[in-house]
């Protein structure tokens, strides 16, 4: 099974995607997905000067071995670009292996332990109202599970809340856009809007919420108090991750679930955050945790400590990543809820794929690998375009200083 050709395809079909496309000597082929949100050409980079001509010649059976050759023999540990590459190297060689097996990825991890996928949809409003009409909307569709976000009362715009409702994705064309922040005006309305919800909706339907990672943990445990009544399947990212120990402040004050880490790449990332049993969802993925083989050891320690998965799902992740991730998600005994925006037309014109939702889950068929193909000629009429995740700003024009 020695691999002939290691390729990286760039493209835009409404948002940009890099996929690496391994082929076999015998003809099979392999994809995984390498795109990381708005510093896509670096790991485009990484992997076509400094992965590709490793890979060329190497046996495709050796997951195992080209994931620790590769993250070893970098010198240069970890980091989101990095991750990123050994992640679709990882993911391809996967799709291989299930293909020369003839069987789904995840009847190679173990077999299926349910069924389909529980996952979650987003409901994002200018105001109030709006936002509330998008649960709604989520709800009638059968989904079970919904995060809410809104504009916040005072703040020209919010991160995570957009025009475009079904297929929201943050970056922007160009440069990027630049949000202002208020802590204080957060803080005041969030416990409003989780009300709301409740009231209008009831409590038959997970409600889930994201901060992306806004609050320092003194303010985040403040915050995980005041919507203690209103049973949150999880709060997301309140503050950002690298200072691990902070969440034990936030767990020291509240009871609401935790949800953290779609920005985090390694086991090591997770750590303490696990191991002290300070969260109890991991927010990581294939894509970026070093692909299926290294998302699994990190699901082991969870599963050990009593911490779920709940893996990224965002449009930036392309379809290649929500397959491999479905494949994860039914084969482990820890899975919680997986995040699940549907790609555009376009998207999936480039990227077929054997998943669907079906009554508030995402059910994978059974054809071999990871089911998902790219349409080459589809994915060259859709060519890169140079896009940034908004950056925010404090209303004193500063930046944040955490
Ligand atoms: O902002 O994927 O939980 N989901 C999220 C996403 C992220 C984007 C960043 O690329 O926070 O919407
Ligand atoms: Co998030």
């Amino acid at each position: 099974m020695k691999i002939v050709e290691a390729k990286v395809i760039v493209c835009s079909p409404d948002r940009n995607f890099v996929t690496l496309k391994l082929t076999t000597e015998s003809g099979l082929t392999g994809i995984g997905d390498a795109t990381l949100n708005g510093r896509e050409l670096a790991v485009a980079s990484y992997l076509e000067n400094h992965v590709c001509p490793l890979l060329v010649g190497r046996d495709a059976a050796m997951i195992e071995d080209t994931w620790q050759y590769l993250y070893k023999g970098s010198y240069w540990r970890g980091g989101p670009v990095g991750m990123t590459a050994i992640g679709a190297v990882d993911v391809a060689l996967w799709d291989i292996k299930g293909k020369a097996a003839g069987m789904p990825v995840y009847d190679l991890l173990g077999g299926k332990v349910r069924d389909g996928a529980l996952v979650y949809g987003h409901a994002n409003g200018e105001d109030l109202d709006d936002a509330l009409d998008w649960v709604g909307r989520y709800l009638d569709d059968g989904y079970k599970a919904v995060r809410v976000q809104c504009g916040v009362p005072g703040l020209a715009s919010t991160y995570g809340v957009s025009s475009d409702k079904r297929f929201y994705e943050p970056a922007d064309a160009d440069l990027p856009t630049e949000n202002v922040w208020s802590t204080e005006r957060y803080l005041t309305f969030v416990p409003q809007l989780i009300a709301a919800t409740r009231e209008r909706y009831g409590y038959d339907f997970h409600l889930l919420h994201d901060v992306h990672h806004r609050l320092t943990p003194i303010e985040a445990a403040r915050l995980g108090k005041s919507l203690e009544p209103y049973s949150l399947f999880w709060l997301e990212d309140a503050v950002p991750a690298e200072l691990q120990e902070g969440f034990r402040l936030i767990r020291q004050h509240t009871t609401t679930p935790l949800a953290v880490g779609e920005v985090l790449p390694t086991i090591w990332d997770f750590r303490t955050l696990i191991t002290e049993q300070l969260i109890d969802y991991v927010r990581t993925t294939v894509q970026r945790a070093g692909g299926i083989s290294h998302l699994r050891r990190i699901a082991v320690l969870a599963e050990i400590h009593h911490v779920k998965l709940g893996c990224h799902g965002a449009t930036d992740l392309s379809p290649v990543t929500m397959a491999a991730a479905l494949h994860v998600d039914v084969s482990v005994p820890n899975f919680g809820i997986q995040e699940y925006m549907p790609h555009t037309e376009a998207t999936y014109e480039v990227f077929s794929h054997g998943y669907s939702f079906r009554d508030g889950r995402l059910h994978l068929d059974d054809r071999p690998g990871l089911g998902v193909e790219i349409d080459e000629e589809a994915a060259a009429r859709h060519p890169y375009r140079r896009a940034y995740l908004p950056v925010n700003r404090l209303e004193d024009g500063t930046m944040h200083s955490w």
